[in-house]
């Protein structure tokens, strides 16, 4: 599929169930009748059975190639899509399943011709009843939908895979590349998706358990200081102080979304009695994604300074003035202190 699509490449992509769309195909060349014409019994049935055959392999072919039609070409999506596909699942992987599929298409073919041509070749002559060739028929018959019964069987674990993926990738945002974008990311629990939904339009998902955001979303916001320019705001699934190679799928894709489309981020330490990681841990973290980061724009959020506990204050505070050079802002989101600042900063890196 060639991708002219704003946004979201996976948005038009299909699930298929192959036993489900065999069985409907099935079921659907089951009602058509035998044909109104003065021939014998015999030549009706073949007749009937030739647009059985038809009937299914067209179905079934024209649904597959809507189904790879719907599909992007990986090759020509945005660099973010890419990566999201290799978090959850692997590029190789996925292309190999497709191509699978389009194999799929070409069995279902050879078999339907293979069965049309074994019906059209039944010849009938006068030294045998026709009940003999009628039984011949139906047998062809069986014999072509319990192969087409186990061909499909045996592939739909590739639909398996494929349809997970699909499900995955359709729920992420649609990416305006036109547009700047902040990435607001950090500790789980720190208050990441509080940040997103006061700044903007964006639909967050806020709880107080840590891991609540499993997924990207996308917000937007309008500056002040230049006119008409608005910039893309990013939720981001938390990040736990572990290896690279131990890390969750959501979080694999905090860390691709950072790489392959922000320009800049926020980072927000948890500085509350409630943390879930010490001021250590958070600072391991805060370092992995500026790894990730292509540029220099950050702006560091000290949260939940309403619960703060100040060891962990200080040490993030020390830390960021110190190793880093730029001035953290202490927020309390929930109580909106500081988003004013946070604002200006955006305005200042982004205006
Ligand atoms: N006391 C206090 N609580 C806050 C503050 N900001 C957010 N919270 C609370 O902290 C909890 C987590 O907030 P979220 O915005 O869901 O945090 P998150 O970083 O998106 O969490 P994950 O998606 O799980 O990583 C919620 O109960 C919020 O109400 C704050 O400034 N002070
Ligand atoms: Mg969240």
């Amino acid at each position: 599929m060639s991708n002219n699509i704003k946004g979201n490449p996976f948005k038009y992509a299909i699930t298929i169930d192959p036993k489900q769309l065999l069985e409907t195909a099935v079921g659907r060349s089951l009602k058509l009748s035998l044909p109104k014409i003065k021939t014998s019994k015999t030549e009706r049935l073949r007749i009937l059975l030739l647009n059985r055959i038809r009937y299914i392999e067209k179905n079934l072919v024209t649904n597959l190639l809507e189904f790879l039609r719907r599909i992007p070409d990986l090759d020509n999506t945005h660099e973010f899509y890419r990566a999201a596909v290799d978090v959850y699942f692997s590029i190789d992987e996925f292309k190999k399943t497709l191509g699978r599929i389009s194999g799929t298409i070409r069995v279902i073919e050879k078999l339907s011709e293979e069965y049309l041509r074994n019906i059209r070749g039944i010849k009938v002559n006068i030294y045998l009843p026709e009940t003999f060739f009628v039984r011949h028929l139906k047998k062809l018959w069986r014999q072509y939908l319990a192969r087409m019964n186990s061909f499909i069987y045996e592939i739909s674990e590739a639909f398996d895979y494929l349809n997970s993926a699909i499900k995955k990738l359709k729920a992420l945002p649609d990416y305006n590349p036109e547009l700047e974008t902040i990435i607001v990311c950090g500790p789980p629990n720190s208050g990441k998706s509080s940040l997103v939904g006061k700044l903007s339009n964006a639909r967050v998902q806020i709880a107080e358990y840590p891991f609540t955001t499993k997924n990207v979303v996308f917000g937007h916001i309008k500056l002040r200081s230049r006119f008409e320019k608005t910039i893309q705001i990013v939720d981001t699934p938390g990040l736990f102080d572990r290896p690279l190679g131990d890390r969750k799928k959501e979080e694999l894709l905090t860390l691709q979304s950072i790489r392959t489309i922000a320009n800049g981020v926020i980072f927000l330490f948890d500085c509350s009695v409630e943390r879930t990681l010490s001021a250590e841990q958070q600072i391991r973290i805060y370092q992995e994604v500026t790894s990730f980061l292509r540029n220099s724009k950050i702006i560091a959020g000290l949260n939940k300074i309403d619960i703060m506990d100040e060891k962990v204050y200080n040490a993030i505070y020390d830390f960021i003035t110190r190793d880093i050079n730029i001035k953290p802002i202490p927020l309390s989101i929930k109580q909106s202190i500081g988003l004013d600042q946070i604002l200006s900063e955006i305005e200042r890196l982004f205006g």
